[in-house]
């Protein structure tokens, strides 16, 4: 079977094709099984070396190392399938694929397609591993190798080449390989070796064929190296899937396994590690192979039944090896005498022959083995494989690092490692910055956010951690690019393949420097957790060894972060800063090409941000952008095989070892393939490896269970994906475990992320575990269920009671149980299948599940953002109150961007529906002479409903547009689910506050009309009567004919008009007494307040009260518990804070009046007690709850209402005299007589009367249309444009008006703006309005913008009336069909009515003309009036006010920080949680300190990180902790900030007016820390952005 077949033959032949040796086919002729075999191949088939096979394979565009290690491991669509390969081209994938994830069956390469036409229709696996070897880089070969090794495959040696008849010595390929075994020494003391193999003295024996041989060779290795229990196959063997077909080209390929011994007599075949070779093909045709194995082996074993034929090779002259010959008695031709002949010829020593006699194979197996471990025995020669290459260069072998750039990284690997002599010592010296000082940064970092040592005084303590903190960074500097680190500088700069070979020789180089300490420590630590966890002290001072040890690429890397770091610290044109520009970007390649690189430094506890930032700011750049990444990350106990996961998964290279290996968290790339990023919707998977957590015995060590906790929140919340590692053994352990894992999900869920959970158990020996595990996990589950509460309770956040609460985890779905890792005892234990496959189905359901997933992932830059703001909040603690990150904001910022244009459209669309509505209210009657009143009332129903209707038309808009927001993919929206609620209760309490608001707008407007209707009965009455009298004495007049002269007319009129005065002189209007009304609804509104209350009501003169200006009285207050506090704790500005709170409101009230006066001025109208109602429904909205006593609040309504009753009883005199029946006949007399005239002459009246409705009716009514939309208009306009933004959301008007004040440089401003937010933004934003309105003639072009779309509503109206109306109906179609747009003054209209006796057609044609002229008219009257006085003074007249329509908007929920009073800025007004981007110095809130009275300088953000407490009304004036400020305020979120930029704006602010503010309080000025004082405006305005 053996005795290889004709095609091997050709292929050694050479390359000519079609050489078919006869004597080949006699050979086989002999050989009925490959007779069998080869009878149907087709006869001729070609044959020219590899390549024919590799175009089968179709790796023909590989071949010579094209195929890089990366491009193996990227995600493709074949990735996850596991269906044997379809055809041909896809075997060397299915191969790899397998090989990569270590599973034991990868060699069977049978594929299960049958192609007629193909020449290959079978492989031999040899002929694929060496094809592949052919195609792969050196990495590569690196990779498949060690992964070939883990399998206990035999892995190439010399590798043929059959085209070139060319061996490769596989040096390099092996350089990675590491093994571990015990020696049986003689004095039963084991000693532990771990080394590189290929530098380490193991004797080789090597196995050849000469001839024919009757006895497989490679089989009885495979007997020879396994266990009786535990078959192993090494080698690939003709009994072995596709191991009988045909070998192509692997013919004098040399293989090596090693046997290593673990230590124990039952279980080793060998007590002494040997290396077995093995030569494929027949030994006489490759005589430089046999060369080799002659000069480096201890022995070789020769395999030939052919003992006549040619046997030179056997004498060769310079083999140092000991020779066997094996052959079988059992063959034809078996002649003792022969073969002892032969011996003898050939220096084979007698007792070296073995004769297979029997059939059995085992004694056969058993004499092999005795006289191995025979020549291992005798202390032979062990030759190192690097020290093989010497010998191959001499007989014309190459050997693989002969390469100018592995030579080259070699060297230069070298000139850093040659140094050292004492890795502790190195690294002091070389690698500095990262060590010590780092630690030392990293724990002020820390101190920064967590403030545990402040005193008193936070904010000056900050500033000196600070300033340690530059100190050091200076240190860096100083110390900066020692020479190893310029050498690794110049190594990693280099280019593509010698970058690669530089790193993994310095990796190598490194490994072998500390490994002998490393090794043993870590024994001894995995040692002592195990037998003796309770030494606390051995254990952490073991851990603290290995971390000193330890010396690999990562240090030089985190050395290049550091100084990377502390460059960054220098002004930005520093020369030193500038040479380190270009290191991020080398990182970022390295990440690129593969390499695991540090995320989070796990000595330090710390991650170097500013480096890892800009490496993947650089790595975005370098794809193009195109850098969607999903993260994928592993947690678990220590040395739970975590990492071994994820390189079995990945094919990746994360560190592996017993003992504490992995530190911190190391994160890596792997591509996803094109055609899959769509569906993955990615482009790269990051995969981090985590430090181990420590067991709970552990736990207790030091700080680490801080450590643990850090981490695990950290990598939770960057991974969508978390797998959870669990072995089996320990699953106890893992409890405490979950307990951490379980806080850090809760704390992701409350910051609006979700990521999903697997669970991996490990070590599962069952295989049907999945399903006989079912009650384990309910109760897995349970337990976590519990954890959750739990947590949830700790956290405070009660919300949470299930873990499927705070992630995605189906326990069916996502458990997952894996076998263990080695199938028997390491060291010569191959993986197991079961576990290699396990990984694969975990694979595949991970690649599946993110298929499905609808996420969307973050790009590299989004990716640093969220670390960043996670890490903050990590290092701060207070994770959940502390979690502010730059995504969530600007998602935030987007929503709230939206919700204010649809709030805003909202609130417009309802504006102007009301306008309509009182318009119309306003209008009742005019038409329609006798209506009757009380059906206004009626309508008013009717119209609220309708009101009501429309309002939850556009409440629903709101809705609807919030979830089409909400369903959007792209963009972060599922950052800002958890505020979804509010924006919904914000629109339904917008929507409550607007019909309450349009409820009492409408009623006021519909009582204001009722009041109006006795006024308006009486001057009907009166018309009524005069204009039948006058009518009558026209008739009576025209009836007697006789031409009267016009005085004779008009002394008729006189003595009629005489007769009427006399019959009306007794009507007069009501009058009415305001300060009745006044006093009757102070009662009622104060009546709840109680006796002292009402009492001082009783005494209160109404007729002298609110002159002058209202005061504040200390009176008002004693007996009060609040003031008296206040005075316990000598708190002098109480009564000055409330004489404050005071005059606001009478400022608003004052304007609120004269409001009142204007519209009964310009409507009309007189007064009503429902203006007396609002005023005091405007001081209740202003007061909150228990901020003023009883009886102060009463003594103010008192001023408020005093002055309101004696403007308004003026106002209603001044209206009985306007329309006072006598003065108003006295005034329509001479347009009756005109009139009268008139009609009698029958003039044609058409043109004066068109004038005259124009000018008194028209005119005055457009001029109020226009006057009622304009606030309107002006507010929409300030929207629009680039300025518009600063009223696009409240945290950028607050900044944009932060940013005006900071210009301004007033200390009155800054005072007014923190000590009365509202009234100051609304003088503000008024302010605004009227600069662009004065700008461009801006409110000029509104006015006449309204003025034209009035006049032309009123141009249609016109035409669209009929003319076949008399004139009377006209008017009154004309007016009616405008009710609702325009109010044409009362009496007006009535004057223009008296007598009208006109052409309707010519009417008609005149007022359109007319109301042209007006228009003109009008517009010019606009455009003359554009300077500021005018524009002020008309905006503060207008009806609905543009700064009180945007300020409305703006000003939120009206809530301000209670500690420093800067004001909310959440969106909508209805949020669970109230925040601010900027707090201030509670200075600014007049906050000082008791002894000294000196103002207290510390920001809210700083305080809530320290230990330091207050104390206020409502901590019932105890001390309380700052940090647990939420138990006092529990809707303000207060997020502790530890950059020192937080708040430089106010800390500029609060430096530079220190003194002004002080003496404005009457207190002294606050101590300002140090590092304020160097601030500068620029600095306050960067902190604004
Ligand atoms: N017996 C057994 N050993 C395993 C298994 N998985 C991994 N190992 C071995 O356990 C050791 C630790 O594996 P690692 O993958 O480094 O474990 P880790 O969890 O990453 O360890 P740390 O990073 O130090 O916490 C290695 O020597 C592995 O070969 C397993 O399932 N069974
Ligand atoms: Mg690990
Ligand atoms: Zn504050
Ligand atoms: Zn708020």
């Amino acid at each position: 079977m053996f005795g290889f077949n004709h095609l091997v033959m050709a292929v050694d032949k050479g390359p000519q094709s079609g050489s078919n040796s006869s004597s080949s086919m006699t050979h086989n002729s002999q050989k009925p099984c490959l007779m069998a075999l080869n009878k149907d191949k087709k006869p001729g088939a070609k044959l020219d070396g590899s390549g024919l096979l590799l175009s089968a394979l179709g790796l023909e565009k590989l071949h010579g190392g094209k195929l890089t290690l990366s491009s193996v491991l990227e995600i493709k669509s074949n990735t996850m399938s596991d269906k044997p390969a379809q055809s041909l081209e896809q075997l060397p994938w299915t191969f790899l694929r397998n090989l990569i994830m270590s599973n034991l069956n990868s060699r069977n390469v049978k594929c299960s397609f049958s192609d007629a036409d193909n020449d290959f229709d079978d492989l031999n696996p040899l002929d694929l591993i060496i094809a592949l070897f052919h195609c792969s880089d050196p990495f590569l070969q690196q990779e498949m190798v060690s992964k070939m090794s883990i399998c206990q495959f035999a892995v190439p040696l010399l590798l043929p080449n059959c085209d070139t008849q060319q061996s490769t010595l596989m040096l390099w390929a092996m350089r990675d390989l590491v093994k571990k075994f015990r020696h049986h020494s003689g004095d039963g003391v084991r000693t532990f070796v771990e080394d590189r193999i290929v530098e380490m003295d193991i004797p080789m024996v090597s196995f050849v064929r000469l001839g024919e041989s009757s006895l497989p060779k490679s089989q009885t290795l495979n007997k020879l190296l396994s266990n009786p229990h535990q078959h192993n196959d090494t080698f690939v063997h003709c009994d072995m899937e596709g191991g009988d077909v045909p070998r192509r080209i692997s013919d004098g390929l040399v293989e090596v396994s090693w046997y290593l011994p673990c230590g124990s007599t039952n279980i080793d075949m060998f007590t002494q590690p040997v290396a077995i070779a093995n030569l494929r093909g027949d030994g006489r045709l490759f005589k430089t192979q046999m060369s080799f194995l002659y000069e480096t082996s201890a022995a070789v074993f020769i395999f030939s039944d052919d003992l006549e034929g040619d046997l030179s090779t056997l004498n060769n002259i310079e083999s140092t090896a000991e020779l066997f010959l094996v052959t079988s008695s059992r063959r034809k031709n078996f002649n003792m005498e022969t073969v002892k002949a032969i011996c003898t010829k050939h220096n084979v020593k007698e007792t070296n022959l073995i004769i297979k006699e029997k059939k059995n194979d085992a004694e056969f197996v058993k004499a092999l083995r005795f006289h191995v471990s025979d020549v291992i025995g005798k202390n032979p020669i062990k030759m190192k494989v690097e020290d093989m290459a010497a010998v191959a260069r001499h007989i014309d072998i190459v050997v693989d690092e002969d390469c100018t750039e592995c030579k080259d990284g070699r060297r230069s690997a070298e000139g850093i490692t040659g140094n050292i002599k004492n890795v502790v010592k190195f690294k002091e010296d070389q690698l500095p910055l990262h060590s010590e000082i780092w630690k030392q940064i990293s724990q002020l970092e820390k101190e920064k956010c967590r403030m545990r040592n402040s005193g008193k005084d936070i904010e000056s303590y900050k500033s000196s951690l600070e300033a340690t903190e530059k100190k050091l960074r200076k240190e860096q500097q100083e110390k900066a690019f020692s020479e190893a680190m310029g050498k690794f500088t110049a190594g990693i700069s280099e280019s593509g393949t010698q970058r690669l070979f530089f790193l993994k020789w310095l990796k190598i180089q490194l490994d072998t420097l500390s490994r002998h300490n490393l090794s043993t420590l870590r024994k001894q630590y995995k040692d002592c957790c195990r037998n003796t966890p309770q030494d606390k002290k051995l254990i952490a001072d073991l851990d603290e060894q290995i971390s000193n040890c330890s010396l690999g690429p990562e240090h030089f890397f985190r050395e290049l972060g550091q100084i990377y770091e502390c460059a960054c610290s220098l002004p930005k044109k520093d020369q030193s800063r500038q040479q380190v520009q270009h290191l991020p970007g080398l990182c970022a390649q390295m990440l690129l090409n593969g390499f695991p690189v540090e995320l989070v430094d796990g000595d330090a506890s710390n991650i170097p941000m500013k480096w890892i930032k800009e490496v993947l700011t650089q790595l975005h750049q370098l794809v193009e952008t195109k850098s969607k990444i999903l993260v994928l990350t592993v947690l678990g106990v220590q040395s739970t095989g975590k990492s071994t996961l994820l390189n079995t998964m990945f094919g990746v290279q994360f560190a592996v070892s017993s003992g504490r290996c992995t530190r911190g968290a190391f994160m890596l790339l792997i591509k996803v393939s094109e055609e899959l990023r769509p569906e993955l919707k990615c482009d790269f998977i990051m995969v981090i490896d985590t430090e181990g957590l420590k067991s709970p015995e552990l736990a207790a060590l030091d700080t680490s269970y801080e450590h643990d906790n850090e981490l695990a929140t950290l990598v939770i919340g960057l991974s969508d994906i978390t797998i959870i590692n669990i072995a089996m053994e320990n699953s106890t352990e893992m409890k405490d475990i979950l307990q951490i894992v379980v806080h850090a999900f809760l704390r992701m869920s409350e910051v609006g992320k979700k990521p999903r959970c697997l669970f991996v158990h490990q070590n599962v020996s069952d295989m049907s575990a999945h399903d006989s595990n079912m009650r384990d996990r309910k109760k897995l589950m349970e337990q976590l269920d519990e954890m959750t509460r739990a947590a949830a309770k700790m956290e405070k956040k009660k919300a949470y009671e299930k873990f499927t609460d705070v992630m995605e985890y189906d326990p069916d779905k996502d458990s997952h149980y894996i076998p263990g890792l080695w199938h028997g005892t390491p060291p010569m234990a191959p993986v197991n299948v079961g576990y290699s496959e396990a990984v694969n189905e975990l694979k595949k359901s991970l690649i599946g599940s993110l298929k499905t997933s609808n996420s969307r992932n973050n790009n590299a830059t989004e990716f640093v953002e969220w670390t960043q703001g996670l890490w903050n909040a990590v290092k701060c603690e207070n994770f959940i109150f502390n979690f502010r990150n730059s995504l969530v904001a600007d998602a935030y910022t987007d929503l709230c961007t939206q919700y204010n244009t649809w709030e805003w459209s909202f609130q417009s669309e309802m504006n102007k529906w009301l306008i309509t509505m009182e318009t119309m209210i306003t209008n009742f009657g005019v038409t329609e002479k006798n209506v009757q009143i009380n059906l206004l009332r009626a309508s008013l129903n009717k119209w609220l409903d309708e009101a009501s209707k429309k309002l939850l038309e556009e409440e629903q808009t709101i809705l609807s547009n919030l979830e089409e927001y909400f369903k959007k993919k792209d963009g972060n929206v599922r950052l800002v689910e958890k505020y979804r609620q509010d924006f919904q209760t914000s629109a339904n309490s917008l929507r409550r506050q607007i019909e309450l608001s349009i409820k009492h707008s409408l009623e006021k407007a519909v009582e204001i009309r009722e009041g109006m209707e006795k006024v308006n009965k009486i001057k009907d009455k009166q018309m009524d009567t005069i204009d039948k009298k006058v009518r009558e004495l026209l008739k009576e007049c025209r009836e007697r004919k006789a031409d009267i002269s016009e005085d004779g007319l008009t002394a008729e009129f006189e003595k009629m008009w005489e007769g009427i005065m006399y019959e009306l002189s007794g009507v007069t209007l009501p009058e009415i007494n305001v300060y009745q009304d006044v006093n009757h609804l102070l009662r009622s509104n104060l009546g709840a307040k109680g006796g002292h209350v009402l009492k001082m009501l009783n005494i209160v003169d109404l007729k002298s009260s609110g002159q002058g200006k209202f005061i504040v009285k200390h009176e008002w207050f004693s007996g009060w518990k609040r003031f008296v506090t206040a005075i316990k704790n000598l708190n002098m500005n109480f009564i000055a804070d409330i004489q404050e709170i005071c005059n606001n409101i009478i400022g608003d009230c004052y304007s609120l009046i004269s409001d009142h006066i204007s519209v009964m001025e310009r409507n009309n109208t007189d007064y009503h007690e429902t203006y007396i109602r609002d005023l005091l429904k405007a001081v209740d909205d202003q007061l909150k709850d228990d901020q003023i006593s009883d009886e102060c609040e009463a003594s103010l309504k008192v001023h408020v209402c005093g002055r309101a009753a004696r403007l308004f009883q003026k106002e209603h005199k001044e209206f009985n005299v306007r329309n006072d029946p006598q003065n108003r006949l006295m005034k329509s007399k001479p347009i009756f007589l005109e009139n009268f005239l008139e009609s009698f002459s029958e003039k044609d009246q058409c043109q004066k009367k068109a004038k005259q409705f124009t000018e008194t009716c028209v005119k005055p009514a457009v001029e109020d249309y226009v006057s009622k939309h304009l606030g309107q208009a002006i507010a929409e306009k300030m929207k629009i444009g680039d300025e518009g933004v600063t009223y696009s959301t409240r945290p950028r008007f607050v900044s944009d008006l932060l940013k005006q004040l900071l210009h301004e440089d007033s200390f009155q401003k800054y005072k007014e703006y923190t000590r009365s937010y509202g009234p100051f933004v609304k003088i503000w934003i008024n302010e605004q309005i009227i600069e662009k309105m004065s700008s461009d003639e801006q409110m000029q072009q509104l006015e006449k913008e309204l003025l034209h779309e009035i006049v032309k509503k009123i141009t249609a109206t016109i035409s669209s009336i009929s003319i076949d109306m008399d004139i009377v109906e006209f008017i009154s179609q004309f007016c009616s069909d405008l009710e609702d747009q325009l109010v044409f003054p009362r009496d007006a209209l009535e004057n223009f009515l008296i007598l009208i006796n006109t052409n309707t057609d010519q009417f008609a044609t005149n007022l359109k003309e007319y109301i042209e002229e007006m228009e003109s008219h009008l517009a010019q009257g606009y455009a003359n009036k554009t300077d500021t006085l005018r524009i002020t003074e008309r905006i503060s007249h207008l009806p609905s006010k543009p700064h009180d329509l945007l300020f409305s908007r703006l000003c939120g929920c009206g809530e301000q920080c209670p500690f420093c009073g800067t004001p909310c800025e959440a969106g909508g007004d209805n949020h669970k949680e109230h925040f601010s981007s900027m707090h201030r110095s509670r200075a600014f809130a007049r906050r000082h300190w008791d002894a000294t009275k000196e103002l207290v300088t510390d920001i809210c953000t700083t305080a809530v990180n320290s230990d330091i407490r207050f104390k206020s009304s409502k901590t019932g004036d105890d001390w309380h902790p700052y940090k647990e400020y939420r138990a006092i305020y529990p809707d303000w979120e207060i997020k502790g900030d530890q950059s020192m930029e937080a708040s430089d704006y106010w800390k500029y602010v609060l430096m530079k007016f220190n003194n002004e503010l002080a003496k404005a309080y009457d207190l002294k000025a606050g101590v300002i820390p140090e590092a304020w004082k160097t601030l500068t405006a620029e600095d306050a305005l960067r902190s604004l952005k």
